[in-house]
């Protein structure tokens, strides 16, 4: 049987849900006027003003704001509280360039670990269970965020942060361990781990896990379901929108639900800024409805999604919108062809590789070159050279269906990819430096 959270809320009418957004939209454009001046201005530059916004309806009157505008006011110009009320911050993980640094009030913290909440019980979590977040803790969001949400179920929580992966196992296996939320990388590293230790999937006490925080295949999905016996949810957020739990998946696993009493999405066209309609894949645009001292309104993502308002069978109404297949910064042009990682990982997943692999993308006499390093598995592992070649071939022309492109593909041993314990580095791209 599904279990909600907030039971009234996430199965609400789309009459109801409306009606909700159309309050809160008022309320909070409102809030920004008056409290950050940089929205005022922007808003005013546009030539809207709240009296305009009636209603969700008059979302796409408002004007966008991008990862850019958040740089250039770094730290606090788009604090809509005073520091007084504020009770914490986060930030991201970024590796270049001014960190983004979003702040939270009590209320927006209340908030955000009810939506990690419904995807912990939309997992099937309950106050039965042990639920250990291997999501690292501190600026990143994915650990306090699931730790908060985790508490809310009532859950034992078991806080181990991400790294010292023989202390996660003792730990998994010791306090029985029935819930994992880690990053995908992070769950396929320690079910490689738990495999060599002599762990088979009836020996792990898990039964869920939380992954998300990167882009990941359904291949990825299947294998580490597989190894650890357990079946894989995923969850979406990001820092700017308050952390994890912005969207989570049911048990149909069709796409992730939004919750959409707190977040708005739309989808546009990333080129002209135009709303597309449900289906159509474009960037992922969010708008908070509550937050109080970060309220960001049509913030982009870069994401790549589509959002899908058919009705699911697990009885929550909210839209879902599908896996990320990646963000606009992240897509590789390689020879003028658009290239997602994740559409490399699908290749090597459904020839019998795991997910440990790297890309190198280089530019040599004015030509790109790519470049897809492959970990063997250990029971594929060989070093007859002509059954290398073979195997290399088969996944050269993998690629180049899926693509249209040609890469070349070189196998290397197990284990000579660093892992990973949170987000998984996969792309060196040197044609940047
Ligand atoms: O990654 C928040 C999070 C923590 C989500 C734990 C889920 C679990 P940031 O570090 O700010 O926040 O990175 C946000 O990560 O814009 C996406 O590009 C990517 N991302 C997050 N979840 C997923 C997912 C956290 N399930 C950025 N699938 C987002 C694909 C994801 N990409």
């Amino acid at each position: 049987m599904e279990r909600y959270y907030q039971k009234e809320i996430e199965t609400a009418s789309r009459e109801e849900i409306t009606a909700i957004q159309d309050a809160k939209i008022v309320k909070q454009v409102q809030h920004v006027w008056d409290n950050v001046p940089f929205y005022r201005q922007k808003m005013e530059e546009a030539g809207v003003s709240p009296a305009d916004i009636k209603g969700i309806a008059d979302l796409h009157k408002l004007p966008f704001i991008s990862k850019d505008d958040l740089k250039e006011q770094y730290p606090y110009g788009l604090l809509g509280k005073p520091l007084k009320d504020c009770v914490r911050i986060q930030s991201t993980s970024g590796t270049t360039g001014r960190r983004v640094v979003a702040f939270y009030t009590q209320h927006d913290i209340d908030i955000w670990e009810e939506c990690c909440a419904r995807a912990i019980t939309a997992a099937g979590g309950t106050d039965e269970d042990v639920c250990q977040v291997s999501y690292g803790y501190g600026l990143f969001t994915g650990g306090p965020g699931l730790n908060g949400g985790s508490h809310k179920v009532g859950c034992l929580t078991v806080p181990t942060s991400s790294g010292n992966t023989d202390r996660q196992i003792m730990f998994i296996m010791d306090l029985q361990a029935t819930i994992l939320c880690c990053t995908p990388s992070y769950a396929a590293y320690l079910g490689e781990r738990m495999k060599e230790l002599g762990y088979g999937p009836d020996d792990i006490p898990l039964k869920a896990g939380i992954f998300g925080a990167e882009a990941w295949s359904e291949e990825m999905r299947h294998s580490i379901e597989e190894t650890l016996g357990i079946k894989a949810y995923d969850i979406y957020g990001l820092t700017e929108i308050s952390g994890p739990g912005v969207s989570f998946e049911c048990s149909e696993q069709k796409g992730m639900h939004v919750n959409e009493d707190h977040f708005v999405p739309e989808i546009i066209d990333p080129k002209t800024g135009e709303v597309l309609p449900d289906g159509e894949q474009g960037e992922l645009v969010f708008t908070c409805l509550d937050k109080e001292a970060f309220p960001l309104i049509r913030y982009r993502t870069r994401d790549i999604c589509v959002l899908n308002h058919q009705k699911c069978s697990c009885g929550r109404t909210h839209v879902r919108m599908r896996k990320p297949m990646g963000r606009t910064d992240d897509m590789l042009i390689i020879r003028g062809v658009n290239v997602f990682p994740s559409q490399i990982e699908t290749v090597l997943l459904n020839n019998g590789y795991a997910a440990n692999y790297q890309i190198i993308v280089d530019r040599i006499n004015n030509t790109d070159t790519l470049d897809v390093q492959v970990e063997m598995t250990p029971e594929m592992f060989t070093d007859n050279i002509g059954e290398i070649a073979d195997r290399q071939k088969v996944l050269v022309d993998g690629l180049r269906s899926m693509l249209g492109l040609k890469a070349k593909v070189t196998l290397v041993a197990p284990k000579t990819i660093a892992r990973s314990e949170g987000k998984a580095v996969r792309v060196i791209d040197k044609r940047k430096i």
